[in-house]
């Protein structure tokens, strides 16, 4: 097996976005176009000769020809092993969680996430430090100034790797070693909750639950533990073969695209509680009976309960949120007396908050929520905390959440989304609403007067790195707010987040239809940043 060096050219557009480098298949097919993003990666990294790599995806197209590729390169490039997924499948939380257990130099993660996948889809890739999380922004922007000027790469001639029988082999000088994907991600989990008395509440006869998988990564893992473990009837998970373009879906769990599950939770004698998860296994969306829980709320009602859980017993450190989230997981903070972080939106950013013990949950409100168990959001995770809580509580979800809201004070929060936007037009709304900073603070807006507005930016608290730029917020007296970002995670177009929240202390109001609540500041919004009248949308794409 000989080494070879290959040349190449850059390519420009190489740039990782909120969650690594997303771009559609054609793309990533393009000659070079993977070799050249992996040698800058490698390129980046100092010190990992004879190390550990983990490598996995969700199972979307490519996958599998992308993990062959990794696997050459990293031989030729001097990693002592790589561990993969048993078929190439690991959900992003079990990178996180294994890159740990096994003490990796760090990971590849081959997901586009919630974009649909297939042939005509998206495809996606990431790499994961030591510490299991998402490289930080050092990191990612070294590896695309390494990605201008690459002029070669290293790969290994070799055959193809059985990727589908667990065991050791060898590849040049280096061990594979393809692990089961579910395992040690599933002992983790039985760390963390009582599966005895989930297993109780299970099998009771008076609970159903309903785990929607949309054909993506989790398919396995939830059949496993759900179905396995904690002895949940066959057929509780739908949808939970992975399928390489996701049954032609979005495997996005929102209330538009996770539909199957929304008819089940929404339609007659539905079970007590529904879940869903994305591509690749980190977001999570909980529903009870006829009943959508926000996942600013889920952060909360978990940092409220953790003490329910045995993983969490002993209390919580700290929270931290990213700045779009809403902030009823603040109100939460506030009573326990521990501090409440607020980052720039993307996982990245807890990593160094959660290695420091300064926060233990974090959430998004994206659906991604998760814990110090790991350094990625992790959606299974999620549900087992979700159906811990309501073992121990036996009250159904729509209660715990009402009681909640009677106990702190309800956020109501929606996050609209402008997809397919000009991205001339997206940049230019941004630069319309950036333009209006300075002079909008003591402002009256409709019958809100403004309290702050500007673009944010963090300062880690940590490593004093900065970021800026992270989405534009107007804030009011009241304490309600709207938030403009573009996404980072799209490729096609722009796409425009629209983030509103309100906050209602009084419990007789707490029931009102969150985009009636909402429709003064939604209304507002539009005139500060001209939405429709720039791009023409009538309305939302999706609404959260
Ligand atoms: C979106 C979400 C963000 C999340 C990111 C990755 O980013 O808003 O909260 O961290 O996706 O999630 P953006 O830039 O499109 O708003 V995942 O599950 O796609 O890796
Ligand atoms: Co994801």
């Amino acid at each position: 097996m000989t080494i070879q060096t290959v040349s190449t050219t850059p390519f420009s557009d190489q740039k990782p976005g909120t969650s690594g480098l997303r771009k559609q298949v054609a793309v990533f097919q393009k000659p070079n176009y993977l070799e050249n993003f992996v040698q800058s990666i490698f390129d980046s990294l100092d010190g990992y000769q004879g190390q550990t790599l983990v490598v996995g995806g969700d199972g979307r197209f490519y996958n599998r020809q992308a993990i062959q590729i990794i696997l050459k390169m990293a031989a030729a490039n001097g990693f002592g092993k790589v561990l993969v997924g048993q078929g190439g499948i690991f959900s992003t939380p079990a990178v996180s969680c294994i890159i740990r257990k096994y003490e990796a130099f760090g990971g590849i993660i081959l997901s586009a996430s919630h974009n649909p996948g297939g042939p005509d889809g998206d495809f996606g890739i990431k790499y994961n430090i030591g510490n299991g999380g998402p490289a930080p922004e050092k990191v990612t922007s070294a590896i695309f100034e390494r990605s201008k000027v690459i002029d070669e790469y290293k790969i290994l001639e070799a055959e193809d790797v059985n990727l589908d029988r667990v065991g050791s082999t060898s590849l040049g000088n280096m061990t594979v070693e393809v692990l089961d994907a579910v395992n040690d991600y599933a002992a983790l989990m039985e760390t963390l909750f009582d599966f005895e008395q989930i297993r109780q509440l299970l099998t009771s006869g008076n609970f159903k639950m309903c785990m929607d998988s949309l054909h993506a990564v989790t398919g396995p893992y939830a059949k496993a533990i759900f179905e396995g473990l904690l002895g949940a009837p066959k057929g509780t998970v739908q949808n939970g073969e992975p399928l390489e373009d996701f049954g032609g879906g979005h495997p996005d769990p929102n209330l538009v695209y996770a539909h199957d599950l929304v008819e089940v939770m929404f339609g007659d004698h539905p079970p007590s509680f529904g879940a869903a998860s994305d591509g690749d296994g980190d977001r999570n969306m909980i529903v009870g009976s006829n009943f959508f829980v926000t996942p600013s709320d889920s952060l909360a009602v978990l940092a409220a309960n953790a003490t329910l859980v045995p993983g969490y017993r002993d209390g919580v450190a700290g929270v931290a949120r990213s700045m779009p989230t809403s902030q009823a997981v603040d109100r939460v903070a506030e009573k326990l007396g521990i501090d409440c972080y607020e980052t720039p939106t993307g996982w990245k950013f807890f990593g160094n908050l959660l290695d420091a013990d300064q926060a233990t949950l974090c959430g998004e409100e994206s659906f991604g929520t998760g814990s110090n168990h790991v350094r990625e959001k992790d959606g299974l995770w999620a549900v087992l905390f979700w159906l811990n809580i309501l073992a121990v509580k036996g009250q159904s979800v729509e209660a715990i959440v009402k009681d909640h809201w009677a106990t702190y004070g309800r956020n109501y929060y929606s996050r609209h989304d402008f997809e397919g936007v000009d991205k001339d037009v997206a940049n230019e709304l941004m630069a319309g609403l950036r333009s209006q900073l300075s002079t909008l603070k003591g402002q009256p807006l409709g019958s809100y007067t403004v309290a702050y507005a500007d673009d944010f930016s963090y300062t880690d608290p940590i490593d004093k790195s900065v970021s800026q730029k992270q989405g534009i917020r107007i804030g009011f007296t009241d304490g309600s707010r709207i938030v403009f970002r573009l996404s980072g995670t799209g490729t096609q177009g722009a796409t425009l987040r629209l983030y509103v929240e309100n906050y209602e202390p009084d419990t007789s109001k707490h029931n009102i239809d969150t985009q009636e609540a909402l429709a003064p500041l939604i209304q507002l919004a539009d005139e500060v940043a001209k939405i429709k009248e720039l791009t023409g949308f009538d309305e939302p794409t999706v609404i959260t």
